[in-house]
């Protein structure tokens, strides 16, 4: 049975009208890539003074009202020897947990990715649960490309992402679905919201089968965009017309929050895009659109961090900074000119 009071309570706490999510749950391989790229060595003690930086970030509260956290981080501490999950939770801040393993080739659709994780999924949640965590985090990926995303690669991804969100909701915890676009490749804005269109169909196709209960879970997708390498720009009003186009054939209006990840757009594109989502946001949509950003929120100040102590006081500030920037696009509120703004 699911015990819908408890993942009420939970959605309640997670969609706020001003706030949105912090991804911090990059695997180890992906968080030692982004360190890499910046002279940081990837230690577990690196790992846990950079995520405790961001956490303890001065009125970070007013912007977040979720954290994803990678698996090493729920059995983190603090300075003071508080565990990263109660840091977040003292400050209002509802913490989750990535409960995917990262994705794996799939031998019958070349070039195409399927998520691992599922087959011990259902006896690893509850220990999640007793950590602190309130929900889940799952991504699958689709490629665009020629005959891309393929039938099977679209179909299985869906059903894997529907299968862990259901067990999730049987422990209590509310799954966040992230099917991404990747956006990889030369296709155009059009090919890109054909193939989310198909991509969004198969998976609320897979979460009705499934019997997952969409008030009780987040969608977290990636913006309809030209790839990155066709050449093509779009402009923020272009990219909001075609994601809500796409996403008010296929998103039922159950589901009460839209969540957005970068998905390795600049933190301008990021924060610029979904403010013109918003500002485009009448009766005719009924989720709320809001963020789930990584590098777009992390990006600047890692940069500023770069794994030296003396700079957490600074890096902290620049993550604040683009939080608040991120939050005031999450309600149609941010403009160009505020970057210039310290
Ligand atoms: C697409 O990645 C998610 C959002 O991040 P961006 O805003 O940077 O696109 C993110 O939550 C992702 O799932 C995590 O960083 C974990 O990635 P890995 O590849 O380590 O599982």
């Amino acid at each position: 049975m699911i015990d819908t009071e408890r993942l009420a309570r939970t959605i309640e706490d997670m969609v706020q009208p001003d706030r949105g999510i912090l991804a911090a749950d990059e695997s180890i391989p992906t968080i030692t890539k982004r360190f890499a790229a910046l002279g940081i060595e990837s230690t577990p003690e690196n790992r846990r003074a950079w995520r405790t930086l961001l956490f303890t970030a001065p009125e970070i509260q007013k912007y977040l009202s979720g954290v994803i956290l990678f698996e090493e981080t729920l059995d983190q501490t603090d300075d003071q020897g508080t565990p990263l999950p109660d840091v977040l939770a003292q400050r209002g801040i509802v913490p989750g947990i990535k409960t995917d393993r990262g994705l794996r080739d799939m031998p019958e659709a070349e070039g195409e990715k399927i998520t691992a994780g599922l087959d011990d999924l259902a006896e690893r949640l509850p220990a999640y649960r007793d950590k602190g965590a309130r929900f889940t985090k799952w991504r699958n990926v689709f490629v665009i490309g020629h005959a891309k995303p393929g039938r099977v690669a679209r179909h299985s991804n869906a059903e894997v992402l529907a299968r862990q969100a259901v067990l999730a909701q049987h422990a209590g915890l509310v799954p966040i679905v992230e099917p991404e676009v990747l956006l990889d490749g030369d296709h155009s804005l059009e090919d890109c919201a054909r193939a989310t269109e198909h991509v969004l169909h198969a998976v609320f196709h897979a979460l009705h089968f499934h019997g997952v209960l969409l008030e009780y879970c987040i969608l977290k997708p990636s913006m309809v965009l030209p790839g990155k390498d066709s050449g093509q720009t779009a402009i923020p009003e272009e990219v909001a017309e075609a994601t809500l186009r796409v996403f008010k054939r296929t998103v039922p209006a159950a589901i009460p929050s839209v969540n957005f990840l970068s998905g390795g757009q600049t933190a301008e594109q990021a924060t610029a895009n979904l403010d013109a989502m918003n500002r485009m946001r009448d009766r005719t949509v009924p989720w709320e659109l809001s963020f789930s950003y990584a590098r777009a929120l992390q990006g600047e100040a890692m940069k500023i961090w770069a794994g030296k102590a003396e700079n957490a006081e600074a890096a902290q500030r620049a993550f604040v900074r683009r939080a608040r920037l991120v939050a005031l696009a999450r309600q149609g509120k941010y403009s160009p000119e505020m970057e210039k703004e310290a």
